[in-house]
């Protein structure tokens, strides 16, 4: 392929594709790219059994489009992997994006033409196009990483890795199954690979906390009582924008039986939203010890092997600070004589060998090896595309030292590229649906706004992005975040620089709003080359 669009939407997951059918609206000429086969992103490539979202599902869907909400009936409070890849591919039917999307094709490079302010996009299947603007919708979790273990690529049977599961399935009957990796990928394959093995060990190196999901079907009545919370849901996703830290007052109030209370209410409910029995979770150590506790306290009722259920129990990051799981029987699953906990902390792995994991003080012979040991987050597929701005500038450069983007969308240096939930806006720590709405709108409104106006050029200002990010670091400052060695963090990558990459104040929304209609206040928009106007 070769030629000229307005613009290049690299991925079709549910950013790319609503950033598609936007422009396309907005009448601007669009190719996308997508290295799958299909729709779906992160639901497209995480097929591992057990894989739910951990935002109930009636929350976890597009609301541009109040037809395709009502006519979308979703069948369990909380969605597996397969019910929602078939929403994201009637999406793409129902709206005719397909024909815009080039699939099994990888974007290899973004270089930026000055002279014609238009980015030359090239392809492992060759293509090369020019366009005015590039959005990256490359998703916050969708680079799977292996970990550096000594003879990690030695294993003689299969091997696998949650983030990238094949698509025809796996059967672990009569096999020994090693999964290595106890994040939400684990915790939610765990219990599933369990029912199925003749065994399996799991490795765990760092404990973690999980609320059960309470998962169940949706009922009539859940839909009727959805459409009537429905104006109130939008008011507040359209408003100014919530921040995550809230304010451990009422809590403090409270008498410890009255905070007890509190989270036995929301442990029955399930989910994530455990961490809003008490604003201030997240920021008052004390608050947030109890919370732990509660957890711990859970786990050792349920777990019946008193040193299983000790080494499940995690002490070593406030409950929070790592994404907080939601599972299916995941503790209950240590209850069944086919699985074996082996704790990292005590026994480091050494080696992977042929037919084995061996650790410091044993040999686990295996069938099968499991990956469920995370991603390369927020910047690893980024920083894999070879993307050079104005003066040749690389963002491997640019982001040396850790990511930087202003408002999260838009990084200096590279103009007319945009980054939808890039590091530095709400992203992984909001309802990511309603993040890429929000960024995707924004986009288009700007790319409007130049077209009306008559600017071929935007980028962000260096100095303003500067502020940005020290704000989002000042922000995660204030709270318990910075505490965990996270993902959040760039913690599990080594060499990674440690930036706290999400922003959780509140009012982003707002900030963002208030950009645009200042004329973009914090970028640079030029109508020539030569011709820049600070906004
Ligand atoms: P995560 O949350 O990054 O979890 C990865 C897991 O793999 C975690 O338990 C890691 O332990 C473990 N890990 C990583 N490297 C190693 C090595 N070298 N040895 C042993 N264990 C290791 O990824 P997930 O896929 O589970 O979830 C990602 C997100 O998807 C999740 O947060 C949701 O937003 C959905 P560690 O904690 O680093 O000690």
């Amino acid at each position: 392929m070769a030629g000229e669009v307005d613009a290049v939407v690299v991925g079709a997951g549910f950013g790319g594709m609503y950033m598609l059918y936007k422009l396309r609206e907005a009448g601007f000429s669009v190719q996308g790219f997508e290295a799958g086969d299909g729709v779906g992103g992160t639901w497209y490539w995480n097929r591992y059994p057990g894989a739910r979202c951990d935002v109930p599902s009636l929350f976890y869907s597009y609301t541009w489009s109040e037809e395709l909400q009502k006519e979308w009936r979703w069948t369990e409070k909380y969605a597996a992997q397969p019910e929602i890849l078939t929403y994201a591919n009637h999406v793409a039917d129902r709206f005719d994006l397909r024909p815009m999307i080039a699939f099994e094709t990888r974007v290899l490079s973004a270089h930026f033409d000055e002279a014609a302010d238009r980015w030359r996009v090239t392809t492992d299947r060759g293509d090369e196009l020019m366009a005015r603007f590039v959005v990256m919708a490359t998703g916050c979790l969708s680079t799977p990483r292996k970990p550096p273990i000594p003879g990690v690529d030695d294993f003689a049977g299969p091997t696998y890795h949650t983030g990238a599961w094949p698509h025809e399935g796996v059967d672990f009957t009569g096999q020994r199954v090693a999964v290595i990796g106890t994040g939400s990928s684990g915790i939610q394959s765990i219990p599933q690979i369990a029912r199925q093995a003749d065994h399996v060990t799991v490795f765990q190196r760092t404990a973690n906390y999980s609320v059960p999901a309470n998962n169940t079907p949706l009922t009539d009545k859940d839909i009727e009582d959805f459409w009537k919370m429905y104006p109130g849901y939008i008011a507040m996703i359209k408003g100014p924008g919530l921040g995550f830290g809230g304010n451990p007052a009422n809590a403090l109030a409270a008498t410890p039986e009255e905070r007890r209370q509190r989270f036995e209410e929301f442990w029955g409910v399930g989910g994530a939203g455990f961490l809003a029995a008490w604003g201030g979770i997240i920021t008052d150590l004390d608050l947030n010890t109890e919370a732990a506790d509660f957890v711990r306290e859970k786990i050792g009722e349920t777990v019946k092997d008193p040193d299983t259920a000790e080494a499940l129990k995690p002490y070593d990051h406030p409950i929070g600070t790592k994404r907080i799981c939601v599972d299916i029987d995941y503790f209950e699953t240590y209850n069944r004589p086919n699985v074996t906990l082996v704790n990292l902390k005590e026994t480091p792995i050494e080696a992977i060998e042929a037919h084995a994991v061996r650790t410091s003080d044993a040999t686990y012979e295996a069938d099968a090896l499991v990956f469920a040991t995370g991603f390369d987050a927020m910047t690893g597929t980024l920083l894999a595309i070879d993307i050079r701005g104005a003066g040749g500038a690389t963002l491997k450069h640019a982001w040396a030292e850790g990511p930087k983007a202003y408002l999260g969308l838009a990084v200096a240096g590279l103009p007319n590229l945009f980054i939808v939930t890039g590091p530095g806006s709400p992203s992984v720590l909001s309802n990511m649906i309603n993040s890429i709405e929000q960024h995707v709108e924004w986009i288009v409104d700007c790319l409007g706004y130049m077209r009306e106006h008559g600017f071929t050029r935007i980028a962000a200002d260096a100095q303003t992005q500067e502020e940005w990010v020290a704000h989002v670091r000042r922000v995660a400052d204030k709270t318990l975040f910075p505490r965990a060695a996270s993902w959040y963090m760039g913690a599990n990558i080594p060499g990674k620089p440690r930036v706290f990459m999400p922003y959780i104040g509140s009012g982003y929304r707002k900030k963002c709003a208030d950009v645009a209609a200042a004329g973009y206040e914090g970028f640079e928009l030029a109508k020539e080359p030569a011709d820049v106007h600070a906004a």
